[in-house]
């Protein structure tokens, strides 16, 4: 009781009252777990902060080997590449001090990084953000000191580049082999002091303050017909320096905050308070006390908004979608070559979107679908294995990868298609925009219901079955995959909702609705166990890291507690015989199991879920830790946690679905739910306290709070509070 008070006093009702930040009280001493990310959803870095020598190492979204890649042999498919660091360098007679009271920090509310630390009696403080609305990473060095920054700032191609240093601008500019150019070029505009430009580099000395502009840019053209290759970029770079300069710091640093709080400050979220002296400690240090047990719930929601802060910093128009890495990649031939992977990676990466308020993010995921149409067609065209009886192939399937020049690579994850167009819907569901279900999404769910339209087989008994599907866990399987089954069944559900809504092709939406019903149902098998197969053979012992055949239940909704509760019953076995974490224990298996618990109403489990992730699988810097570093654990965690508060996938808003006790009290501002509404929750002793729900679309009202339902009235922009017993206040 008494811990309300403060709990509230924390989020004052504004997100931006909880300005979390990461920090640390020695420079980062590796790339993936110590340096910290910064990005403006294209353009990204990792920003080491080092006091002699600073590294900033930075990525392009679209700085990709590899081509169309016709065989699907993933070794040829390409990979996405390190750009190049930024470097700044003390003169080196300068490097012997010692710096006191050193910090670096990231706020995840300003998107800034702050470096700090006194030498020789002057602090000195480094600034570092990346703008979306200027289009270049700035950086600012100042000191309490006139005169006191001397220093050599160079720029360094990850591709044998050679640098140039002319007038106050750096620069580097190549091309890859596959025709894609790049160039980077960086500006320093400095007060007092002077500024020369030596050899590769600049060099600094004696100024009162220093502010780097740095741009980066490809030529790629996210379009087939130009074969993915446009003007090239150093055109572009300039006018973005001239641009950013001519702002000013001041001003670019303004736009930027106000851009990125526009996003970050939608959603807030505080279950409990952590003591003053674990919060008081560098976030490393607090992270291991909580791997050692400790009590830390302001971590917890750190981690919850530190996936938000990544999916701004790495999924924003123009751009490119988060890639596994998001966007931060300091390798040419990184794992799995930080590359979309369709078989989960992708699609978790985009769990959170919707639900955690940042419906804008997703829309580099569909521009880059859209783009890849074309060639994805044209590799399914050219695989017998797609032709359907008639001889003919409709629609387009994925390899389990692929890369951003429309080539795929590894074994067809042949239901990944159906997965992609769940986003599509999503998108719609959440925010009810018909243009978009119309012109974007409406297209690619019709063409991929075709695809399965001609690929499902007539069993006996005349229901219909997904053959030959292909499950990652276990590769291809004749009898038939839960997975593949559920999936398309979600996809002709999904059809059938979006033709419903734009009131279109009625006898094809009946028709899809016919073969939806008709399709093979999940099955319970003989220990109980929502069946993976078909046929029954699950193996209890079998504890893989994916949980497939339960994507009925999460993302997907075929499977309900309050629908199909011996089904939830079959899946809740299931998905305990996989074990806490799966066999071995990555990082992304956590959030699936956690939004799984939650769908399933067990919160304990989901609570234990988020717990794992951060005690075993975080690193350092907040990085989910496949391992190597994958970001999808970070969204995913997010997103499962949007699950744990609130769902709306069955036509209703289930308020605390699955709290765990140790978030005994508590509140969340700004969560989305399906039907265009978003919720504030409060809640006190494990109990909803009270909830205020903002419609956008003035769509029916229905919700949900344990046994207790109601249907409320709320207009189109209107909003509606109501207590624990559901009644308007
Ligand atoms: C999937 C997962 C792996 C890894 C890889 C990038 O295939 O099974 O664990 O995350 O993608």
């Amino acid at each position: 009781m008494g811990k309300l008070p403060c709990a509230i006093a924390l989020l004052a009702g504004t997100a931006s009252a909880q300005n979390f930040r990461l920090w640390y009280d020695r420079p980062a001493r590796n790339w993936s777990g110590e340096a910290l990310p910064l990005g403006n959803g294209r353009l990204g870095c990792m920003v080491f902060g080092g006091v002699a020598r600073e590294r900033i190492q930075f990525n392009e979204d679209s700085l990709w080997t590899g081509d169309e890649n016709p065989s699907g042999d993933y070794k040829t498919m390409g990979a996405y590449q390190n750009f190049g660091d930024l470097l700044i360098e003390l003169p080196a007679e300068a490097k012997p001090a010692q710096e006191e009271g050193y910090q670096r920090a990231l706020s995840l509310a300003d998107a800034e990084h702050r470096v700090t630390f006194k030498r020789e009696g002057v602090t000195h403080t480094r600034a570092a953000f990346a703008s979306h609305p200027d289009q270049v990473i700035v950086l600012r060095w100042a000191a309490d000191k006139a005169g006191a920054v001397s220093a050599s700032v160079k720029l360094q191609g990850a591709h044998g580049e050679t640098p140039k240093a002319e007038g106050n601008e750096l620069s580097f500019a190549g091309s890859l082999k596959n025709g894609l150019e790049h160039e980077a070029r960086a500006r320093v505009l400095a007060k007092g002091g002077k500024v020369e430009a030596k050899d590769t580099a600049l060099h600094l000395s004696g100024c009162d303050e220093a502010v780097v502009l740095l741009a980066a840019g490809t030529s790629y053209l996210p379009d087939y017909a130009k074969k993915y290759h446009g003007p090239h970029p150093g055109e572009r770079l300039r006018r973005q320096l001239d641009a950013a300069a001519k702002l000013g710091y001041d001003e670019l640093r303004a736009r930027h905050v106000a851009d990125f709080q526009k996003l970050f400050g939608r959603v807030a979220v505080a279950w409990g308070e952590t003591a003053p002296a674990v919060r008081a400690l560098p976030t490393d240090k607090r992270l291991a006390a909580y791997r050692a047990g400790g009590a830390d719930p302001e971590l917890e929601a750190m981690l919850f908004q530190m996936g938000r802060y990544l999916l701004i910093s790495c999924s924003r128009r123009p751009g490119l979608p988060a890639n596994l890495q998001g966007l931060w990649n300091d390798s040419n031939s990184p794992p799995w070559s930080s590359d979309y992977h369709a078989n989960i990676n992708v699609q978790m990466n985009y769990w959170l979107a919707e639900p955690s308020n940042l419906a804008e993010c997703h829309l580099p995921f569909f521009d880059l679908i859209q783009s890849q149409l074309e060639p994805w067609r044209k590799a399914t065209q050219a695989d017998r294995e797609f032709k359907t009886a008639s001889g003919t192939t409709r629609g387009w399937a994925l390899r389990t990868s692929h890369n951003i020049t429309g080539g795929l690579g590894w074994k067809w994850d042949k239901t990944a298609n159906a997965w992609y167009c769940q986003h599509l819907w999503e998108h719609y569901a959440f925010g009810g925009d018909k243009e978009f279900l119309k012109t974007v999404a409406y297209p690619i769910m019709k063409e991929i219901t075709e695809f399965w339209e001609g690929r499902l087989k007539a069993l006996p008994d005349a229901s219909l079955v997904v053959p030959r599907a292909w499950s990652p866990e276990h590769g291809p399987d004749k009898d038939g995959v839960s997975y593949s089954q559920e999936i398309v069944w979600d996809l002709f559900n999904n059809y059938v909702e979006a033709a419903d809504a734009l009131g279109a092709d009625k006898p094809c939406r009946d028709k899809v609705a016919a073969m939806r019903d008709k399709l093979v149902t999940p099955k319970i098998g003989k220990w109980g166990q929502l069946q993976e197969w078909m046929v029954d053979r699950d193996d209890p012992k079998d504890q893989h890291r994916h949980t497939s055949h339960l994507f009925a239940v999460y993302p997907g909704r075929q499977i309900s507690m309050a629908k199909t509760p011996e089904l939830a019953k079959a899946a809740a076995v299931s998905l305990a015989a996989r074990g806490e974490a799966g066999d071995s224990r990555r990082s992304w298996t956590w959030p699936w199991r956690c939004a799984l618990w939650a769908r399933l109403g067990n919160a304990e489990n989901a609570g234990r879920m988020v717990r794992g992730l951060l005690t075993y699988n975080t690193l350092p810097n907040l990085f989910a830790n496949h391992p190597p570093f994958q970001m999808d654990g970070n969204f995913g965690i997010t997103a499962a946690i949007c699950e744990m508060l609130l769902q709306s996938q069955a036509g209703e808003m289930v308020l605390l679905p699955a709290l765990p006790k140790a978030w005994h009290t508590g509140n969340v501002r700004g969560l989305r739910a399906r039907g265009g509404f978003e919720a504030d929750v409060d809640w006190q002793d494990g109990k909803l306290a009270s909830a205020t729900l903002r419609s956008k679309l003035g769509s029916p009202c229905r919700v949900r709070y344990g046994d207790k339902t109601a249907d409320l009235k709320v207009p189109a922009g209107g909003a509606v509070t109501v207590n624990a017993d559901l009644v308007a206040k």
